[in-house]
Formats: structure tokens, C-alpha cells, sequence
């Protein structure tokens, strides 16, 4: 009796607690519409300066859906990947992983946070990470895929560390196992990776990534049997040994600046780049996915904006554990 009186007694003011703190994490929970009582026009702003962006330069798609992608697998969604290193701190966006990652994509997040910061009632209302969530969803509507609701309520972190980055981003090199248990890590399953995957629809990669693809993938077969013939001497030709380390290639050969579901018919032609696009149609379990979406392009957007939905969902700082930062490339 008297240990379920201890029990109850120190259970109790965790119920207390918590009432406190439930409108602070109510608030934190991610919605559509978040800032329509502190920033309503605040989409609108986000729209215009991405697409601003996007008629100076085609990269700030790409840049911008990679740089989405590579903030939530580290640390959550939470902008600390645009955080600039200082002389006593790398950042995650100086960990080699992040080496290839667009400036452009940095600058879209930069001009639309100024652009908020400049309307009224807006200046440090809107966290970096949901302007990036915002640009996000908008460079794919630029890229013609579809358009969805963006969920909005995220903090900005309060740290970035490139040793945080290890471990923490997919290789080219991947097999479905290992693409799995690292998505799985973010809650994110087998159908929500191949749905994600189809990113690789638009943008560029730098040669060294599939290389050993298409010179000395094994003693028996310096070409990997799965890359089509044809393609592959193209890669080759594209990216001969040796090759300028800073030239980058196509990632969807077909239709590279349209955000199209032609990327899984690439992959029924062998036509996927890295290994890790390959395999999702070489594996038997993820292959049916990868033929229902070659042949219905409204299956395959419906599937990428209930992941990227998902996506922005990880590790969302709430609280104490995030701020609205002032500027977007250092903690305030
Ligand atoms: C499934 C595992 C994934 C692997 C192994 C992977 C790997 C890579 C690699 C190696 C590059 C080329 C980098 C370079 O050499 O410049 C790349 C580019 C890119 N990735 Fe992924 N990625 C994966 C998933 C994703 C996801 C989930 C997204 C977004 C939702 C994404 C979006 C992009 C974009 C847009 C580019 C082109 C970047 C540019 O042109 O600037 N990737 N990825
Ligand atoms: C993956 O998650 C989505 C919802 O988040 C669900 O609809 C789907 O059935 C799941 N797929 C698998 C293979 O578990
Ligand atoms: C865009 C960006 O900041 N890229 C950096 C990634 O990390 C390397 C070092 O590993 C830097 O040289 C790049 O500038």
C-alpha cells in the first residue's frame, strides 16, 4: 500500500507538469496554416522569393530539395545544416558528405528568410527550417511535380557539428538493406524511401560517385551488368578516368529538370546512376514499386507527398530545444 502511495505521489506532479507544458508542445506541433495569426501572407513571400531565385539559375531545385533532405537526416529538420562553421566549430555543412551540396540551395533559404524579415510583423517570427520546408515544397512545383500542404511549427536547432553528419546520410554505394535501416531510422519505411528516391529525378552528380560503376566494379565484370550498355558508355565518355573532380553529370538522363516519375522508368532501363537507385529495381521486394510507379505518375506523386510529409516531421526541435534564428546561417 505504501509503495503504490509512493507511486502515486511522485506520478502525480508529472501530470502537473505536463498540463503546463502541453500549450508550448501544442504549439510546437507541426500543422498547415501555422503563421496565419503571426505571418499570414508568409507562403506567398516564400513563393515569390524562390521563384525569384529559380529564374536566375535551374540549381536551386536540386540544391534546395537535397539541402531539405540532408537538414532532417541530421539532427532533425531544423536548419542546421545551413549554419556556417566558425574558427572553433565545423558545421554539418563542412562534414565531406556535405561537400557536394548546392551554395544555391543556402542562398534560396537566405533571400526568402530576408524577404519575410522584411515584411511587417513577420522579422523573426518564421523559423529557418520552415522556410526550407516552404522552398522546398515550392522548387518542386517550379520543377512541375506536384504541390502539397506544407507542414509548418518547426524551431531552428541549436547546434551543428560536422562529426553530427557521420553515419547519418545514405551512400551511392547503399544495397536495400542498409537504404532501409537508415531511413527506418527516421521513421521513415521501404515505401517512403523509394517514394524519396525519385528525387534523384532532378539534379546533378559529380563523377566519382558511380565511377567504380563504370570502370572497376569486379574482376569479371569491370562495367556493372546492371547499368544499361549503352548508357554506360555514355557515363563513360561523360566521366573518363581521371576526369575534372568538379564536373558533375545528369542524374535522370531522360528528363533532368522536370520533377517526373520518369526517373523509376530510367531504373527499369538500367538507367539508374548510383548504386542505391539500381538496386530498387534489381531487389525483387522493391521492384513492384518501382514498376507501379514507372506507369503512373499520379501513384508516385501521391506516395512522395505523403513521405516528404513524413520527412518533415523528423526530429522536430520543440520548446526549449529550438529558437527562431535571426540570421539562418548562425545560432543566435
Ligand atoms: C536513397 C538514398 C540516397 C542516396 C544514396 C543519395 C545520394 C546522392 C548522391 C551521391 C548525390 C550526388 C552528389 C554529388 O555528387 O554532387 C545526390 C544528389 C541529389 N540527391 Fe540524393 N541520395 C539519396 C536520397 C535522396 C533523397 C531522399 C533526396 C530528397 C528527397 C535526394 C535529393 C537529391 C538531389 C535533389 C540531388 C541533386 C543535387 C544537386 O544537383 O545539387 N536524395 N544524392
Ligand atoms: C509506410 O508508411 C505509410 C504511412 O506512413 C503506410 O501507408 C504504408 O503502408 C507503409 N508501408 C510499408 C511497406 O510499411
Ligand atoms: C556548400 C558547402 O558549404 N559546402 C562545404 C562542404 O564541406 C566542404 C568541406 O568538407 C567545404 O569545403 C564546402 O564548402
Amino acid at each position: 500500500m505504501g509503495r503504490f502511495n509512493d507511486i502515486f505521489i511522485t506520478v502525480l506532479p508529472l501530470f502537473v507538469i505536463s498540463a503546463f507544458l502541453l500549450p508550448e508542445l501544442a504549439t510546437a506541433q507541426l500543422r498547415p496554416n501555422f503563421y496565419a495569426n503571426i505571418c499570414p501572407d508568409v507562403e506567398n513571400i516564400v513563393r515569390k522569393a524562390v521563384t525569384a531565385k529559380f529564374q536566375q539559375t535551374f540549381v536551386t531545385v536540386p540544391g534546395t530539395l537535397r539541402l531539405f533532405f540532408h537538414d532532417c537526416f541530421v539532427q532533425g529538420c531544423d536548419a542546421s545544416v545551413i549554419i556556417a562553421s566558425t574558427p572553433n566549430n565545423q558545421a554539418e555543412k563542412d562534414h565531406p558528405d556535405n561537400l557536394s551540396l548546392a551554395g544555391d540551395g543556402f542562398d534560396t533559404v537566405i533571400k526568402a528568410k530576408a524577404a519575410v524579415d522584411a515584411t511587417a510583423g513577420c522579422t523573426n517570427k518564421v523559423s529557418c527550417a520552415d522556410i526550407l520546408s516552404m522552398a522546398t515544397r515550392d522548387v518542386i512545383a517550379l520543377a512541375g511535380g506536384p504541390s502539397y500542404a506544407v507542414e509548418l511549427g518547426r524551431l531552428d536547432g541549436l547546434s551543428s557539428t560536422a562529426a553530427s553528419v557521420n553515419g547519418k546520410l545514405p551512400k551511392a554505394g547503399f544495397d536495400l538493406n542498409k537504404l532501409n535501416a537508415l531511413f527506418a531510422a527516421n521513421g521513415l519505411n521501404q515505401t517512403d524511401m523509394i517514394a524519396l528516391s525519385g528525387a534523384h529525378t532532378l539534379g546533378f552528380s559529380h563523377c566519382n560517385q558511380f565511377t567504380n560503376r563504370i570502370y572497376n566494379f569486379s574482376p569479371q565484370n569491370p562495367i556493372d551488368p546492371t547499368l544499361d550498355k549503352q548508357y554506360a558508355s555514355q557515363l563513360q565518355s561523360m566521366c573518363p578516368k581521371n576526369v575534372d573532380p568538379r564536373i558533375a553529370i545528369n542524374m535522370d538522363p531522360t528528363t533532368p529538370r522536370i520533377f517526373d516519375n520518369v526517373y523509376y522508368q530510367n531504373l527499369q532501363q538500367g538507367k539508374g546512376l548510383f548504386t542505391s537507385d539500381q538496386v530498387l529495381f534489381t531487389d525483387q521486394r522493391s521492384k513492384p514499386l518501382v514498376n507501379a510507379w514507372a506507369g503512373n505518375s499520379q501513384a508516385f506523386q501521391n506516395a512522395f507527398i505523403s513521405a516528404i510529409t513524413k520527412l518533415g516531421r523528423v526530429g522536430v526541435k520543440t520548446g526549449s530545444n529550438g529558437n527562431i534564428r535571426r540570421d539562418c546561417g548562425a545560432l543566435n
